[in-house]
């Protein structure tokens, strides 16, 4: 008789040696005695794999006994990049791996770096996601992520002569080891036709008559917890052909243009949206989030009854989140099946739905808030738009009687946009039926309450929350920095902060110890990395490395970083050569995508480009300053320049950035942080200490009163000739950034670039101050990453679920 241990896969070198060539054969089929790397890191992948799958057996079939409430995340974008050493590191088989890779000759390393990113999504709300999933898993909560599963990831980003061009991301090229697909796990999801009225048991019921269906196949990413066994999994859908679809072609007898009609289905989940903040109202779009919302309540509804006979438990096994608006569709989608498929009636299924929902919102301003055309909403999803208009008419009545005959009011909250086209306002309805409504940090919170989301929040206060974000620092210190994640572990006397953040301060004890600051400034000096990533640029490694990385957006002021190169230039060109000694050598590095259809986002990383070609080819400059534009910016870009970075830039404009994530993965790092007081940085301020940043800047109060003055208000004259500069063609192309220099001419600088400025450059001057004086600098950056524990999303987690969702963990035994 086995015991249980026996049947697990072995994790013994020569066991997994032996794994590995059996892949390598047989997954691969190449010969075992003649591989590349390539092929080694995909049998090594495919034996992680089955790992992983093992765990992920034992979690759900755990799961299923225990039958806990479950959380199912929603969320249109995952930035999960690349996985196999996140995964091997989570699994605790590493080293296992990495000393019987070096036994067949390879390096563990030189394989991981095979991997593609897997880029489903855009920036801070889709790394968000990815980051949670990690948490949920570590901390043991029954949770399924639903996404969907594009064939073309993020654009990728080319510069050719300083210009963004967008590539496609045909990430599946060469295969996906990760993903396991299920070939019986489908669903059709209908579309367009018409609503009929039809009788049954003597009462009325709607019948909605689809004139395209398509199926939704699951593929199934696990994702496994650092130290437990739990493993859960991300489920993304894919479009593919159904036997229903458009069944009329083939009887009109074209076969051939019929089957290649059919093949267009795929084209639903083929590309994720850049970002461009506002919403456009695509067909295909809308069709691509509706299939993605049918696909994913049809499973969780299957799911709940296999073990249930009646909907009456469904708010106890079940809370759906959504990752904002995106995928707010489910609520009407929830809703048509509890009326029209299980025929609940609509005060049963109106309880229910007001029990499960929960939002996130990942914005700030009303203007990016989702609107979708009434009249599209009525031709592609017909028997929603009449379920949306019945709950926004039961609202309205119930409005009307709490608030009065308010007129403008009732237009705000309604979720019906009327105007010269008629819109249904995403936000309104999934403010009116979810129990709660979460910001991502405290400030955030304010401005929904006090601004964007003002009405509602005086009609339920109850509702409104906020969740600061959070990062794992399992992908952001173990994985990314693991000379740091040793060094901490050795202060700490224990690896178990990876599962128990708060352990981090104790940090504090030993921000003067010498031994410590020793081993420390020979990390913060570990910029080797970083240096070859910039390629051909010649830096010094005694310069301050100075990183700004997120994407290019107005307010998030990358403007700003490059007019304080050009003055920092500017200035050291009009120094003595004694004035030039005291200068503390700078390496900028800059990188982001700009939306494919943002001219100006385009415009400032054009302008990056011809400030760098001046400033590095610059003889008389040398050392001193170097400006870097790293191209194609990712989750995997970041997993290097972020351990390597002194300094980093997070300069939007007070009051625009609702949260802000990068900030937090360099501040766990030990990287010091030159900002505004803007999203979470106000929480930041309070757990490491004003003294310990460079903060700069207009307040989220100060910001109306300097957009009020106009053209009166003042800015320095350091401002008015690094603009100057640019206008007059120092840099070259002055016509084409003419539009860029008009943006921020007093009186039309809405993001307040001259009104910051010389706040931003007496900020830099006190990080040059701090960065020569090596004990403060090194002190200071002990205390902020001792600091950065409340930024963990394993925090953040634990907080939904005690707060938001009512989940409590379910853990696998090992
Ligand atoms: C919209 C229309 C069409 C296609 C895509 C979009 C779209 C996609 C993502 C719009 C916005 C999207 O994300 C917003 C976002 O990333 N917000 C960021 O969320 C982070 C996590 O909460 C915060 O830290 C950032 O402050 C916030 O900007």
């Amino acid at each position: 008789m086995f015991g249980l241990m026996d049947v697990f896969l072995k994790n013994d070198p020569l066991s997994l040696q032996k794994d590995i060539l059996d892949h390598v054969e047989f997954t691969v089929a190449k010969s075992r005695f003649n591989f590349d790397d390539f092929e080694a890191y995909h049998a090594l992948a495919h034996s992680v794999r089955d790992r992983l799958i093992e765990r992920w057996h034992d979690t759900q079939i755990h799961f299923n006994r225990k039958g806990p409430k479950r959380l199912y995340f929603l969320s249109l974008e995952f930035l999960m990049g690349r996985s196999l050493s996140n995964t091997v590191i989570n699994l605790g088989v590493r080293d296992q791996f990495a000393d019987a890779l070096s036994q067949l000759g390879f390096e563990f390393e030189v394989l991981a770096e095979q991997e593609g990113d897997a880029c489903l999504g855009n920036g801070g709300l889709a790394r968000l996601s990815a980051c949670q999933m990690d948490s949920l898993a570590t901390l043991d909560y029954p949770a399924i992520g639903y996404g969907l599963r594009y064939q073309y990831g993020l654009f990728r980003q080319v510069i050719l002569d300083g210009f963004q061009h967008e590539q496609p991301d045909y990430w599946l090229n060469f295969g996906n080891p990760w993903e396991i697909e299920r070939v019986h796990i489908t669903y059709p999801v209908k579309f367009y036709g018409t609503v009929t009225d039809e009788v049954l048991n003597k009462e009325k019921h709607k019948v909605w008559v689809p004139g395209e269906v398509v199926e939704a196949v699951a593929y199934d990413n696990p994702i496994p917890g650092y130290g437990t066994r739990n493993t859960i999994v991300l489920r993304l859908w894919a479009a593919k052909p159904s036997d229903q679809h458009n069944m009329e072609s083939y009887n009109t007898g074209d076969y051939v243009d019929a089957v290649v009609n059919r093949q267009r289905a795929e084209s639903i989940s083929s590309i994720l949206y850049p970002d461009d903040r506002s919403y456009q109202g695509k067909e295909l779009q809308l069709k691509q989030r509706y299939f993605f919302v049918s696909a994913s309540v049809q499973d969780i509804i299957r799911r709940f009854k296999d073990t249930h006979k009646n909907f009456n438990e469904f708010p106890e096994k079940v809370a759906l989140q959504l990752n904002d608006t995106h995928p707010s569709l489910a609520i009407a989608e929830v809703m048509r099946v509890l009326l029209d498929e299980e025929h609940l009636g609509w005060n049963r299924a109106w309880d229910i739905i007001c029990k499960i929902f929960s939002y996130t919102t990942h914005t700030v301003s009303s203007e990016a808030m989702e609107k979708i055309p009434v009249d599209l909403m009525g031709s592609l999803l017909p028997r929603h738009l009449q379920i949306i208009y019945d709950i926004n008419f039961n609202f309205m009545e119930k409005l009307k009687k709490m608030i009065g005959l308010d007129y403008d009011r009732l237009a705000r909250m309604s979720i019906v946009e009327e105007g010269a086209v008629k819109n249904i306002r995403m936000a309104n309805l999934s403010i009116i039926c979810c129990h709660t409504v979460n910001g991502v940090s405290r400030l955030h919170l304010e401005l929904l309450k006090t601004k964007v989301f003002r009405d509602f929040y005086e009609l339920w206060p109850h509702k409104f929350h906020y969740k600061t974000n959070g990062v794992t620092q399992r992908r952001w210190i173990v994985v990314s920095n693991p000379s740091l994640c040793a060094l901490i572990s050795k202060w700490l006397g224990t690896e178990a902060w990876i599962r128990d953040i708060d352990l981090l301060i104790g940090l504090r004890d030993h921000a003067t110890n010498a031994e410590l600051h020793q081993e420390w400034k020979m990390e913060l000096c570990n910029d080797l990395m970083l240096v070859c990533t910039i390629g051909n640029v010649q830096v010094s490694l005694n310069a301050m490395f100075d990183v700004h990385t997120k994407r290019i957006h107005e307010y998030k002021r990358q403007l700003l970083n490059i007019l304080g190169i050009i003055h920092r230039y500017d200035s050291i060109k009009n120094m003595n050569k004694n004035d030039r000694k005291k200068v503390v050598p700078r390496v900028c590095i800059i990188s982001g995508k700009a939306a494919p259809g943002y001219e100006i986002a385009k415009k400032i990383i054009k302008l990056c480009h011809v400030v760098a070609e001046k400033i590095n080819n610059d003889n008389d400059i040398g050392d001193l300053l170097k400006l870097v534009f790293i191209p194609d910016y990712n989750v995997s870009v970041a997993e290097l320049v972020i351990p390597g970075a002194d300094l980093s830039q997070h300069l939007s404009t007070a009051g625009h950035e609702a949260s802000g994530t990068s900030s937090m993965k360099f501040l766990m790092n030990g990287c010091l942080l030159l900002a505004t007081e803007d999203g979470s940085t106000i929480e930041m301020i309070e757990e490491v200490g004003r003294e310990n940043m460079f903060l700069f800047g207009a307040s989220v109060n100060d910001v109306p009163a300097l957009r009020e003055k106009g053209p009166a208000l003042k800015v320095p004259l350091q401002f008015l000739r690094v603009v100057r500069m640019i206008r007059d063609g120092h840099f070259g192309l002055k016509d084409y950034f003419k539009s860029l220099c008009d943006k921020i001419e007093t009186g039309n600088d809405y993001f307040l670039v001259g009104a910051d400025f010389a706040s931003y450059l007496e900020a830099q001057a006190a990080a040059d101050k701090a960065f020569v004086d090596e004990d403060r600098w090194t002190q200071m950056s002990i205390l902020c990453a001792a600091g950065s524990g409340k930024f963990s999303s394993d925090r953040t987690i634990q907080e939904y679920a005690e707060k938001t969702w009512g989940i409590q963990p379910c853990r696998c035994p090992s």
